[in-house]
């Protein structure tokens, strides 16, 4: 990784082992969510659409791990991550992706409409970018208000080729802007791997052309990623503007739960696997230099284990939204009320 441009002090270090063990437990409650999500998906308990963040958690726990709850987030379609590290509720997600009426959005978005405003988690999206105008619009309202909230947009290497983009990085500095654009560069833009879908050598040469900075760090590595992430939140707090940072990454599972994966190697994934999996990677790192070992790891994966059992239990346990809520919610008034509105 000789090309990285990363000149971020290292807070890392000086968190308290509490912080630290904090980090790999948001990565293990992630995983853990991720998985159980895969297999419910594969045994049909869960419709629609789901695409997982595993390999990629340690961008949303460093990220996250430096906001505020009042901050806010724009998510992507593979959003689960972003949203857990963020805070928002396990069992509340698990019963949005069974379309049940407890979730998040009463059973009627899934996977990739989650949102939690009480906890600035703006939402997940099913338009590739259309996290950009959002969160640069958050920000817009800090800067108007005078408080001194911080917007974090994640996006895909592929999302880095939509107009929204462009615009959003445009106006974000021209404003001076208190909003970090987050890349995960995980490789692949469905079947698109950005070697051939980017004409810049990197997502982050192209802040240079809208006049802030851009800057790449080691997205599988939670240290490098909590230490970036710290100084440019900082700094846009400070109202010292817009940064982008591109963390790389790579996506360990298909694009979508049921991909066939045609466009890449069985070797090349399990590389990655072995080579450069976050939470091993963080493990070793912890368990190396003392800051926990092997029964305090064993209790991140139970307390997760239980916290995602009854994520599910909850989401089987709760009602589907009746045929009549179908189009509550659509409209700022409600179609009960007016029903020659919607007719
Ligand atoms: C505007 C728009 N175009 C196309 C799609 C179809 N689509 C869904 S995900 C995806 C790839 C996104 O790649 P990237 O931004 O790298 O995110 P990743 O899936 O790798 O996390 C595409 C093309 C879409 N949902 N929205
Ligand atoms: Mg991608």
């Amino acid at each position: 990784m000789a090309e990285l441009k990363n000149p971020f002090p290292d807070q890392f270090s000086a968190l308290t082992q509490e912080k630290k063990i904090k980090l790999l437990e948001t990565m293990i409650r992630i995983r853990t969510f991720e998985i159980k999500v895969e297999e419910l998906f594969l045994n049909k308990k869960i419709p629609g659409f789901v695409h997982l963040y595993i390999g990629e958690e340690a961008i949303a726990a460093g990220v996250m791990a430096n906001l505020r709850v009042d901050d806010w987030i724009t998510s992507t379609h593979r959003g689960h991550g972003h949203a857990i590290a963020k805070g928002a509720k396990t069992d509340r997600m698990m019963a949005e992706l069974f379309g049940k009426k407890t979730g998040y959005c009463k059973g009627k978005g899934g996977s990739m409409h989650i949102a939690d405003f009480s906890v600035g988690m703006l939402g997940a999206n099913g338009v590739v970018g259309g996290g950009f105008n959002i969160a640069v619009g958050a920000a817009l309202s800090a800067q108007i208000k005078k408080t001194d909230q911080v917007a974090v947009c994640f996006f895909g290497d592929g999302a880095s080729n939509r107009g929204t983009f462009h615009e959003a990085l445009n106006l974000a500095s021209i404003w001076k802007l208190p909003v970090v654009f987050v890349n995960e560069n995980n490789q692949y833009a469905s079947t698109t791997p950005v070697s051939y879908g980017l004409s810049a050598k990197h997502v982050s040469d192209r802040a240079k052309g809208y006049g802030i900075e851009g800057y790449i760090v080691d997205g599988n590595n939670i240290a490098e990623v909590y230490n970036a992430a710290s100084y440019l939140i900082g700094q846009a707090r400070a109202g010292k503007g817009p940064a982008l940072l591109e963390c790389l990454t790579y996506r360990v599972k298909g694009h979508y739960v049921g991909d066939p994966e045609r466009y890449r190697t069985r070797e090349e994934v399990q590389k990655m696997v072995n080579e450069r999996d976050p939470i091993q990677t963080c493990k070793k790192r912890f368990l190396d230099s003392g800051i926990t070992n092997e029964a305090g790891i064993a209790k991140l994966y139970a307390e997760a284990e239980e916290e995602i059992s009854a994520a599910v239990r909850f989401a089987e346990a709760s009602p589907l939204p009746e045929p009549e809520d179908a189009l509550d919610d659509l409209f700022s008034f409600s179609p009960k009320e007016f029903p020659e509105a919607v007719q």
